[in-house]
């Protein structure tokens, strides 16, 4: 490595980042750009899972492009600079991981950001990585900045705490601490009392972090830019007292401030174990009380309480100056760093229209709404399908006979054999051997005005020509005067002396559990103008239905008069033959895939072939 021991971290450094982090990479990115960095400190990311790929993130206001390999050998080969791995792999894969990162010589720095690592396993891979002159820092921290170069993951927490802190450029000041948490509080605390961090590393919580204060301070005495010194230790442990023996040897001679959190431990009668598995003390030695006394006799500059540490650091800093130790440098604002939409969104900084508007269900809370109905109500209530139709369809519980319609609906058109057009053609595709929505599609886009979707216009021509107070064959005639066939009336098969049953089970029960169905009586009488003529010209079960829906709508007093017209106007008739023919549909396709039916070819001498020759006189003419 080009950089001394000391140095793990400066401006050039580039690292790789072991497991899927956008948040953090995209905060190290933010942080790198806020810096002045040239590029990245991010080179690549390592994934196990998942194949090779690229991700995609922010540089600035740019975006900027990394890609993601499947083993750190790969990673290290593509990208010769980067010589820190911040290793966010979890408790159970660290070990595995970080072995095989120690094995490659191009890695010099390795930050482990899981907790619950087992400390036999820490204490291993801390073994192996000394043996390959590797600094560890963690496991259980957040990592550690360096201001102006580099921060290690999620390390001064968000952009905006960066920024207040100064974080962007280095001050003076180096620190140790166990916490992550109290490392951003140090951030403030030094930007508010002095120039500012110069770099800060939280070791980890745990009973044995891998690396320990000792090594981050002999680190900062070596730097000749870094000029002053903070520890900030807490309860449990001894390792203050291997900062207390270097001073007392001469090791460490720059001023150190500090402070071991915990003293409040003594007020309670019983042993506290505090918030990291390290912060417990064993004996009288491991209490924060021992410790500040210790570092305080051994010339440490240890305050009285914790809230007198900044008056302290200002005043050690402040003799700094004086002494000319420090020489403070003019302060350059940060670049501006764009705020993540989303961020800024919940922080009520930006509002943008919504591209769409939807109003039927939502999915967002603890349980979907349909409606404003929770889906457990759905079930409670028992409203069944058509229930949950009129709640989706129609935006409102239409009453029982209304919802038992529906459903009546649905299950009539489910299926009308396999020689219906759209049947046909479900069953072609199928024996095509396409998959099951291609079949279905296939013979849904068969439904039009003359095959089962002639239940919109059925309901809009018999509804206007009964408001209008045509009579049955006043309105037949003017139909017939307009070349119009009546949609609703007709059919192949189904005839006066060959009734379509489905259409007698329909009227049979309107008639008995509608309030009212002057449509449909109405359309009865117009059957009798058409079967009078020709004996096929039934009402038909597209017909049927949109008469009795268009009764529906308007006599069940769940609907304005508007709000009916509009229902039949915007094609919601057509839905329930849709609906409930797609069954069918579907069964056709599960048949012919049951039946392993072949490819279909319809018999060449069931096509007639004509216009051929003309069409040939005519390309020769041409
Ligand atoms: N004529 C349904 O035609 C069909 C007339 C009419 C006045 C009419 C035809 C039609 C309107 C659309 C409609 C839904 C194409 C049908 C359905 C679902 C299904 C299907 C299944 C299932 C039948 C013979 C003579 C001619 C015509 C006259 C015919 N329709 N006049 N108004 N509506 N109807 N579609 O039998 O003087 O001899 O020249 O378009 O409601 O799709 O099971 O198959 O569940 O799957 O081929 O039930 O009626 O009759 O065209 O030979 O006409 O009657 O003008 O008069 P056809 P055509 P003329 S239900």
């Amino acid at each position: 490595s080009p950089r001394p021991d000391h140095l793990p971290f400066d401006e050039n450094t580039r690292s790789l980042v072991f497991g899927l982090q956008p948040r953090a990479i995209q905060g190290m990115l933010d942080f790198d750009f806020s810096c002045g960095r040239a590029t990245p400190s991010v080179a690549a990311m390592i994934y196990p899972f998942g194949g090779h790929h690229i991700q995609k993130f922010y540089w600035g206001t740019k975006e900027t492009l990394l890609p993601v390999y499947t083993s750190v050998k790969e990673a290290v080969q593509k990208h010769p600079d980067a010589d820190v791995v911040v290793n966010f792999a979890s408790s159970r894969s660290v070990y595995s991981s970080s072995l095989e990162i120690l094995q490659l010589p191009q890695i010099r720095a390795l930050a482990l950001i899981a907790e619950g690592v087992p400390e036999r396993f820490a204490r291993e891979i801390l073994h192996r990585a000394k043996r390959a002159g590797v600094l560890i820092i963690g496991p259980a921290t957040v990592g550690g900045i360096k201001p102006g170069c580099f921060r290690i993951g999620n390390s001064g927490g968000m952009m905006d705490n960066i920024l207040a802190s100064k974080l962007y450029r280095a001050g003076s000041v180096g620190y140790v601490s166990k916490s992550g948490g109290m490392s951003n509080e140090l951030n403030n605390i030094l930007s508010l009392t002095t120039n500012g961090t110069y770099e800060g590393i939280a070791i980890g919580g745990d009973r044995y972090p891998s690396t320990t204060f000792i090594d981050h301070l002999l680190r900062y005495q070596k730097d000749p830019n870094c000029k002053m010194l903070v520890l900030l230790g807490e309860v449990g442990g001894v390792e203050e007292y291997r900062v207390i023996e270097a001073v007392k040897q001469g090791i460490i001679t720059k001023p150190i401030v500090a402070w071991a959190i915990g003293t409040c431990a003594k007020m309670f009668t019983t042993e506290v174990q505090f918030g990291h598995a390290g912060s417990m003390a064993n004996s009288d030695l491991e209490t924060a009380s021992a410790k500040n006394a210790a570092m305080k006799a051994a010339g440490f500059f240890v305050p009285d309480t914790f809230e007198e540490l900044p008056l302290l650091l200002r005043e050690v800093y402040g003799q700094l100056v004086g002494s000319g130790a420090i020489e403070p440098k003019p302060e350059r604002p940060p670049p501006a760093i764009p705020i993540d939409y989303k961020w800024a969104q919940e922080l009520g900084m930006v509002r943008k229209p919504a591209a769409f508007i939807s109003t039927i269900s939502d999915e967002r809370g603890s349980e979907l709404m349909y409606s404003g109905v929770k889906i457990s109500e759905v079930f409670k209530s028992e409203m069944g399908i058509g229930g949950v139709i009129s709640l989706l369809w129609f935006k409102r519980r239409l009453p029982a006979y209304c919802t038992k319609f529906i459903e009546m609906a649905l299950m009539l058109t489910a299926d009308h054999g396999p020689a219906v057009s759209g049947a046909m053609n479900t069953i072609i595709t199928s024996r095509a051997g396409k998959d099951l929505v291609s079949s279905l599609v296939s013979g849904l886009l068969t439904i039009g005005d003359r095959f089962g979707g002639a239940l919109d216009d059925a309901a809009k021509t018999f509804s206007q020509a009964k408001d209008r107070g045509l009579t049955p064959r006043e309105f037949v005639d003017e139909m017939r005067r307009a070349n119009k066939l009546i949609p609703g009336i007709g059919h192949k098969i189904k005839s006066v002396t060959n009734p379509d049953f489905r259409v007698q089970v329909l009227v049979e029960h309107v008639k008995r559990e509608f309030p009212s169905h002057s449509m449909l009586d109405y359309a009865l009488a117009v059957q009798s103008v058409t079967t009078a003529k020709k004996d096929s010209l039934i009402l038909n079960v597209d017909g049927c239905l949109a008469v009795c829906f268009v009764d529906l709508l308007r006599d069940s007093g769940a609907f304005t008069p508007e709000e009916a017209d509009e229902y039949i106007k915007i094609g919601t008739l057509n839905g329930i033959f849709v609906l409930g023919r797609s069954i069918g549909f579907i069964g056709h396709h599960l048949d012919q895939k049951r039946l392993k039916a072949p490819l279909y070819r319809h018999p060449a001498d069931d096509i007639f072939l004509g216009g051929l020759e003309e069409s040939r006189v005519l390309a020769k003419g041409k």
